[in-house]
């Protein structure tokens, strides 16, 4: 039974996150919404943070205590850190608390527990509690009045040490006076070295018009101080990108100014049925955090902690808490809530209205008081349709408020922006405003170093647009055109149908002879002709081909062609009884509505709409599986790679990579980084690296195939493995050419002590030799590659050249480098989504120029959108979504459909929902209908081509002994769909198999059933 809710008495706040390297934010997301339930002011900073902005924020926002999960291992040296790092800055009382399901093991938890780490949460803990009963343990034991909870600061702290602000806002916050002790010498001109009290908030009351309410003499000292910080307002409407907003700002300033410090002020409301607040701004801020920001930008979320008000009575005192600690810039964010949020406006000294072009009709504008009131307007997200239209009308709306008919439209501070692109001018314009008026209204006296108006232009939605603007119903025409298809297919039916009633009774006109029969045959032989004649010549060909379709598929074998390949399959299986059973068998009607409505439906295998399955057999002599493996050093990953793939006739490779290559680092000592070095994943941060990873298999071999679970870091991991690949190539020409003693002399002579060597460590250590079945193949250009071999002399261009071309013509796997479902479920982005499209763009461009025919240049899945918490449906949805963006994006870049198509694989998870036996065959109707009938594609583009995996999600502790009969269930599931290849992974060891496993588990076999990872 689920427990009750506490309640708390005080105001309770925590930080939640993801560990470092970490995407798995499900579990956090669900705890962060129930703390908020609770009535918990969470500040959420979502995923892969490290242990210093977790602590940084902490303190800053004052929190009791902190939250996070941790799915990717390192969680020992992770929390542990933490918890020195809160200590070391004198911040031990905030508790920490985890979770990371079956990835912390019970000795762990008991090692962290005793270190000091308040709870980490198992899956039993999850059961026995439920996930309110956790969350109120947490809550109950945070619930202590902040202000009771002391910081260990030593007497004379910097003005700006976060630990004074943030109290100071505590008490502010709670009505309480903040003392701050400011060097005298903060005052102009002040030369002593002698400590000057300030006192700020406290005994008098709120004005409640949000005016200050600081004494006069209060204010006075304020004032007196060095520092007259101008409050930079900014509200606007929900969703129109205000926080990211701020933080471009603000990264501009940081960039512009070495020593302009910035205090940040964000409120948030108050959810008033459960006193929580989502404290959400933070997680847009990047510019924040980095080595010696903490000093140069404060932030502080706030809640209304009185639900409808936007702004805190509070804000005042906070804002001169800042102003005295010696800020010089402070920007007070609010949530803009209703048309009417102008409070603002009286609190700071400019105001900055952020709005999108999404107001409905121009008259609405009128109804906005901050059009009226705000100093600048930013029309953010103006890559968005409708955007320029906006931006005229919000410009005439603000002239026609100020009355300034005299001058143009252009010339009202409106500035378009587009804050989520890098770099965007239409934000550096806004800065340079901003800027301007804070040198001519304030004293701020700072001129940009780094931008100027000249150098700065408008900015153009269409330099950043993806899909261009004519393109952007690209969705709704896909649909349109499915629709359109099977309508069409059903009027066809419908036809066909006649077609056969009328010939039916044709037929019965003969053998029954009635008196009229002439007359008769004559008007049935005018409706056949009718109907007939009404059929598309495509249907007539399949209702004529039918039947010998049918004796093809009766024969003993069948000849069909890949690529110009004829391949020969028996069309029977014997059962062990010694039934004949036909491998495919076609619909027993002999009612043409009926055939002509399975064959434009559904169709045999390898036949449009490929429903079925894209080819007419299963392919033979390669099984669906891939050996996935990785962990700890390419060495020791490379050595298992061989041991999985030891009496396998293919090698067919899958290489998990560890979260530091995952997000794109190098591995590093700084502890919650070394704690995930090779954890759950192999360390690849070097082509070195990739070179030993798959040393002793052939990557240019038919036979081998190699897929990589990369995506963030996708291109570079990519360049790593064709450069691999050609180096293999190299070392083999020059060793079929007795070159190579030669010229592994010569790398030596250039390399000397620096030649990197495959160093083969295992779980007891440095081992020593290569593993069996590895020939020794793949090492000798380690340290070098073949064009350092064309510069040295040792290899002549040209032979380079052809290799290189031979190589990447032939090279065989699947990358993973779906980057718009990293964006919307397992979040290794690295760069911005746009900018990584581009990426993909990039590669696809050159798998087309260097003719890579083989390799898949994305799996787009909808694995990780099922396990982030889609349905069956849903999963789909996005999944195609997001090949049909591929498309028109590929398409926009002048590739020709033919050319890419090809190039593209799909990724499912199986669940246990009924609507996972029919996934594949619903994509690849959908994928075949849009592919033919919308974009012109050829035959082999309107193979939709996928590979499940089963579920993790369905896995768990409850009944785990149920686990591998549900995996087994769902692999059996795709099999019968014509997936093209299960992921049966090889792991030794399956420690996580259930990710509710408490202990290493050694398998029987030394190969694992199943092992699920994204
Ligand atoms: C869902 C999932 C994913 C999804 C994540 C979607 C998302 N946005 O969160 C996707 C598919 C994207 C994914 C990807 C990967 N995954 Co994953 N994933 C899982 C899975 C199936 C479930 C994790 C989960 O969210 N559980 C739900 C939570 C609520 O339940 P729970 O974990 O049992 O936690 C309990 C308690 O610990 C507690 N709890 C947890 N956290 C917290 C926090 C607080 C504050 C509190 C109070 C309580 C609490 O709540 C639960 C109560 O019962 C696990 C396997 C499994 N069945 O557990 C693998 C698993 C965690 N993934 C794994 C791996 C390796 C990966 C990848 C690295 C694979 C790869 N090579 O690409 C990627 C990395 C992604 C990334 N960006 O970091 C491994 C980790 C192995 C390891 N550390 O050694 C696991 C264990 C699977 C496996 N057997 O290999 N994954």
């Amino acid at each position: 039974m689920e427990a009750d809710r506490y309640s708390p008495e005080h105001p309770v706040r925590f930080v939640t996150a993801t560990s470092l390297f970490d995407g798995h934010d499900a579990a956090i997301n669900i705890m962060r919404r129930i703390l908020q339930g609770t009535g918990v002011e969470v500040i959420h900073l979502g995923h892969n943070r490290s242990v210093q902005e977790i602590v940084d924020t902490a303190i800053q926002e004052d929190a009791q205590g902190i939250a996070v999960s941790s799915y990717q291992g390192g969680h020992m040296e992770y929390f542990k850190y933490m918890h020195d790092l809160l200590e070391e800055r004198g911040a031990g009382h905030i508790k920490i608390y985890g979770g990371g399901g079956g990835v912390i093991v019970e000795d762990e938890i008991a090692e962290l527990e005793a270190y000091g780490i308040a709870k980490i949460f198992s899956p039993e803990d999850g059961m026995r509690l439920g996930l309110q009963g956790m969350i109120n343990q947490m809550v109950e034991a945070c619930d202590v009045p902040i202000l009771e909870l002391g910081f260990g600061i030593s007497d004379s702290p910097s003005p700006k040490d976060a630990r004074v602000i943030a109290r100071s806002l505590s008490k502010t916050e709670m009505g309480e006076p903040a003392t701050l002790k400011l060097p005298a010498a903060a005052r102009a001109g002040a030369e002593s070295t002698d400590v000057q009290e300030v006192q700020i908030g406290g005994e008098q009351p709120a004005s409640g018009d949000g005016a200050p309410h600081t004494t006069e003499q209060q204010a006075s000292k304020i004032q007196n101080l060095k520092s007259k910080a101008p409050a930079l307002g900014i509200t606007g409407t929900g969703g129109a990108g205000k926080s990211t907003l701020t933080d471009e700002l603000i990264r501009r300033f940081l960039n512009d100014f070495d020593d302009v410090s910035i205090a940040v002020l964000s409120v948030d409301p108050t959810r008033r049925r459960t006193g929580g607040a989502l404290l959400g701004d933070r997680i847009r801020m990047n510019a924040i955090y980095g080595d010696g920001t903490s000093e140069r930008v404060y932030m502080r979320s706030f809640a209304t902690r009185q639900a409808n008000r936007s702004t805190s009575k509070a804000l005042q005192d906070a804002m001169d808490v800042c102003r005295a600690a010696g800020y010089d810039l402070i920007i007070l964010e609010t949530a803009g809530i209703g048309q009417s949020d102008t409070e603002i406006v009286d609190l700071t000294d400019l105001s900055l209205y952020v709005m999108t072009h999404d107001f409905g009709a121009p008259t609405q504008l009128e109804k906005i008081g901050m059009l009226d009131l705000a100093d600048i307007v930013a029309l953010n997200k103006y890559e968005k349709r409708g955007s320029r239209d906006a931006l005229r009308d919000v410009r005439k709306q603000v002239q026609r408020n100020h009355m300034r008919f005299d001058e143009s439209p252009k010339e009202m501070p409106v500035y378009p922006t587009m804050a989520s692109h890098f770099g965007d001018p239409g934000v550096t314009r806004l800065y340079l405003a901003l800027l301007d008026r804070l040198n001519d209204d304030f004293d701020f006296e700072q001129r940009s170093r780094l931008y100027s108006w000249d150098d700065t232009p408008e900015p153009e939605p269409a330099d950043v647009a993806i899909i261009p603007p004519n393109r952007q119903r690209y969705l709704g025409e896909i649909a349109e055109t499915c629709q359109d298809y099977r309508s069409w297919a059903e009027q066809q039916v419908t036809y066909a149908r006649k077609w056969g009633e009328a010939k039916g009774a044709r037929e019965q006109v003969d053998d029954w002879a009635p008196e009229d029969q002439e007359q008769l045959a004559g008007r049935l032989d005018a409706m056949v002709e009718h109907w007939w004649a009404k059929l598309d010549a495509r249907c007539k060909d399949i209702l004529d081909q039918w039947d010998d379709l049918k004796e093809a598929y009766q024969q003993e074998e069948f000849t069909y062609t890949v690529r110009g390949r004829d391949i020969t399959v028996p069309l029977y299986r014997e059962s062990l009884s010694g039934t004949k059973i036909p491998r495919v068998a076609l619909p027993k009607t002999d009612a043409p509505g009926e055939q002509l409505r399975f064959a434009l439906l559904e169709n045999l295998p390898g036949y449009f709409p490929f429903t079925a399955g894209v080819y007419p057999f299963k392919r033979e002599g390669e099984d669906p599986t891939r050996m996935f493996a990785g962990e700890g050093s390419p060495e020791r990953t490379n050595r298992r790679f061989h041991l999985v793939s030891s009496d396998a006739p293919a090698n067919r490779l899958s290489t998990a990579f560890d979260s530091v290559t995952l997000y794109g680092f190098d591995p590093a000592k700084r502890p919650d980084i070394y704690g995930k070095v090779g954890n759950a994943g192999v360390s690849i941060c070097t082509l070195d690296d990739m070179k030993k990873l798959y040393s002793g298999f052939d990557l240019s071999d038919r036979k081998t195939s190699v897929s990589m679970t990369i995506n963030g870091p996708a291109p570079m991991l990519m360049a790593m493995f064709l450069n691999t690949a050609i180096d293999q190539q190299v070392e083999k020409h020059l060793r079929e050419e007795g070159r190579w003693e030669e010229v592994d002399a010569l790398i030596d002579e250039k390399l000397g002590d620096e030649r990197p060597e495959y160093v083969p460590y295992g779980p007891d250590g440095r081992e020593d030799g290569l593993p069996e079945t590895h020939d020794g193949s793949g090492l000798g250009l380690l340290g070098c590659t073949g064009s350092d071999l064309v510069e040295w002399g040792a290899l002549d261009a040209e032979t380079y050249t052809s290799i290189k071309a031979d190589t990447l013509n032939v090279v065989r796997g699947t990358v993973q480098a779906d980057i718009l479902k990293e964006d919307q479920a397992q979040n290794t982005c690295i760069f911005s989504t746009d900018f990584a499209l581009r990426l993909m763009g990039d590669i696809q461009q050159y798998f087309i120029d260097e003719k890579v025919r083989n390799f898949y240049s994305v799996s787009i899945s909808g694995y990780h959108i099922a396990e982030a918490g889609a349905n069956p449906i849903t999963q789909l949805a996005f999944t195609l979504a997001n090949g049909f963006t591929y498309v028109e994006y590929y398409l926009s870049r002048g590739m020709d459909i033919d050319d890419f198509a090809h190039n593209l694989s799909f990724f499912f998870s199986n669940g246990m929902d009924p609507e996972y036996s029919v996934i594949g065959r619903v994509a690849r109707r959908i994928w075949s209908v849009a592919m033919r009938e919308l974009y012109d594609a050829n035959e082999r583009s309107q193979k939709l081509k996928y590979h499940i995996q089963t579920s993790g999600r369905s896995l768990h502790a409850q009944e785990i002994q149920f686990n591998d009969i549900r995996t087994t269930l769902q692999a059996l599931m795709a099999i019968y769909d014509n997936c093209k290849i299960t992921w049966w992974p090889g792991e030794r060891w399956v420690r996580f198999l259930s990710g509710s496993m408490t202990r290493s588990w050694p398998s029987s076999t030394g190969r694992s059933p199943i092992l699920t990872a994204g």
